[in-house]
């Protein structure tokens, strides 16, 4: 073998040891490194968000929801989750129609912003029949899906699925769990050809459009073997926005938490997958029932999977309401924690990073259960998704919370930039639930999770200098808007962080530091 030959060998075997799949690599402009799920967004919004706030603020992309035609539901009136019952692959939804979604990804895909679309590829309606958004007839009884068309031969049935009834209910049984019914839904047979070339017509329309890649809904519902054979099918990126021969980049949605027979473990030898058990563990810590002391060794030693095969992130629009899996995750709901969870998942290097931005919604907890977790969007009489409206501070509304506009969120996803490559280093704790640690020499945090002050002289590893602490405002002008901090010749500084502050997290980085130009991206 040649010295080159050797050196390109070796450099795929790096590849595949760095990235576990094929599809695991994110497909994010250069310097970005976090994504945001603008849940129930408008296409037209999306394109304006991009070009306003997201671009300018750093982030990589957009996980939108589904694209495609779904049943309309009036029973409840217009629940986001009518939107997980597909009808065709047709791109017209209460988001916008076909010509809004190509304009969107367009507008998007200009200002280096990325769109992953959710893909609900396992299952049509649940039974019934009607019309979905796009006008397609739909019947979850005589399974006819004309849309497609999918029909009663393109279904899972009794010599798939042995429940029973027909659904799902002992997640003890691989086979239940892939050929029955989740939640009734019909369930698509997808060891079929004829199945797999309609799921990736769909995926690879999305790809010639512009996306970059995808959140598969239910993958633990569908066999690994399924999912690898119809992700071979799919077409490399559009190259009028990437790099010619990029895969998308696919997350498969496995919820795993260890106490079922169908391991995430399955499925990363493909793409990566979301880790459900990240927010779980996250919450317990910030909630102050396990101190964060114990972050000192956060990632694989906790018994997660490796950084490169997962999606992380605090909560998503599932378990923030009680669904999939749910319950028990921090939500904006508790902003206070919330915001410390989210500063330490964005300065901490496991993982890829996704922030959920939400809508509100009247919560009605009986018994632990909320009864209003089914509510859809912000709307207008008509039904129509409200637009969200921007505030002088650049937060939200019209019912919109965007997350992903709150200060101490955004300026930890610039900060996630600007330490993009280097590792926890100079850890401190205070032997409780204050800690804190730096990013190589570019970016050093503290977060004050005890009910007492941290006042203390810590080792930063920084460049001397002033500092802006993004937590508390922004590197503006040449200024800091908040508080500043001063790090020494020996890169120590002092910090005083109360325990009753609404934000007990200081954050600094080599992108706000006085008298350097102002940088979101490296
Ligand atoms: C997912 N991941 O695997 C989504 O993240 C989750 O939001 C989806 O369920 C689920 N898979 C199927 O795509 C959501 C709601 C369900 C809802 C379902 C279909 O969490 O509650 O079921 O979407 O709309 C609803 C009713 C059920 C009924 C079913 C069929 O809640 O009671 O059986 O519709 O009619
Ligand atoms: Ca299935």
């Amino acid at each position: 073998m040649s010295d080159a030959m050797f050196l390109i060998v070796c450099s795929i075997a790096f590849f595949h040891s760095v990235y576990g799949g094929t599809f695991s690599n994110p497909t994010c402009a250069p310097g970005r490194y976090t994504i945001t799920h603008l849940f129930e967004w408008k296409w037209t919004d999306i394109a304006d968000e991009c070009e306003k706030f997201l671009g300018p603020y750093g982030y990589c992309g957009v996980q939108i929801s589904p694209p495609n035609e779904n049943r309309v539901v009036t029973s409840p009136n217009r629940p986001w989750w009518e939107r997980y019952q597909p009808v065709s692959y047709k791109l017209v939804t209460r988001s916008g129609t076909e010509a809004e979604f190509r304009n969107m990804v367009d507008r998007c895909n200009k200002v280096n912003v990325r769109i992953y679309a959710d893909v609900v590829i396992n299952h049509m309606t649940g039974g019934g029949s009607g019309s979905g958004t796009g006008g397609s007839r739909y019947d979850g009884g005589s399974l006819s899906y004309p849309g497609v068309p999918f029909s009663s031969w393109d279904f899972n049935a009794g010599s798939e699925c042995h429940s029973g009834d027909g659904d799902i209910h002992n997640y003890n049984d691989p086979n239940e769990v892939r050929n029955c019914r989740l939640v009734s839904l019909r369930d698509l047979k997808m060891s079929k050809d004829y199945v797999r070339d309609k799921v990736a017509d769909y995926m690879n329309n999305l790809i010639n459009i512009g996306v970059a890649g995808f959140r598969v809904d239910a993958a633990k519902h569908m066999w690994p073997g399924d999912l690898r054979a119809v992700f071979g099918k799919l077409h490399n990126l559009n190259t009028k926005y990437f790099n010619s021969g990029q895969k998308p980049f696919i997350f498969q949605e496995v919820i795993d938490m260890g106490g079922e027979a169908i391991k995430a473990a399955e499925y990363t030898p493909i793409a990566r997958v979301t880790n459900f058990i990240y927010g779980i563990k996250i919450a317990d810590v910030f909630r102050g029932n396990n101190p964060a002391k114990y972050l000192k060794n956060w990632g694989s030693a906790w018994g997660m999977p490796s950084p490169f095969d997962v999606v992380v992130f605090i909560d998503n629009h599932d378990n923030q309401r009680g669904h999939g899996g749910g319950g028990g995750v921090l939500t904006h709901f508790e902003h206070r924690a919330y915001k410390m969870a989210t500063a330490f998942m964005l300065a901490h290097p496991y993982g890829f990073t996704r922030v959920m931005s939400s809508y509100d919604w009247p919560r009605n907890i009986v018994n632990g259960e909320d009864k209003n977790n089914w509510y859809g969007p912000p709307h207008n009489g008509d039904m129509s998704i409200k637009g969200r409206s921007i505030k002088a501070d650049l937060s939200c509304g019209n019912g919109w919370t965007c997350e992903h506009r709150w200060r101490q969120i955004y300026n930890m996803v610039a900060f996630r930039n600007l330490v993009f490559g280097t590792t926890v280093n100079n850890w401190w704790d205070n032997g409780n639930k204050a800690i804190a640690f730096s990013r190589g020499n570019r970016g050093f945090i503290v977060i004050n999770d005890d009910t007492v002050d941290v006042n203390a002289n810590l080792q930063t590893g920084l460049p001397q200098g002033t500092y802006c602490d993004v937590i508390s405002g922004n590197y503006e002008n040449g200024a800091c808007t908040g508080n500043e901090v001063h790090v020494g010749g020996d890169g120590r500084a002092h910090f005083h962080i109360s325990h009753q502050s609404e934000d007990p997290v200081v954050a600094i980085h080599i992108g706000a530091k006085k008298g350097s130009p102002k940088k979101v991206i490296l």
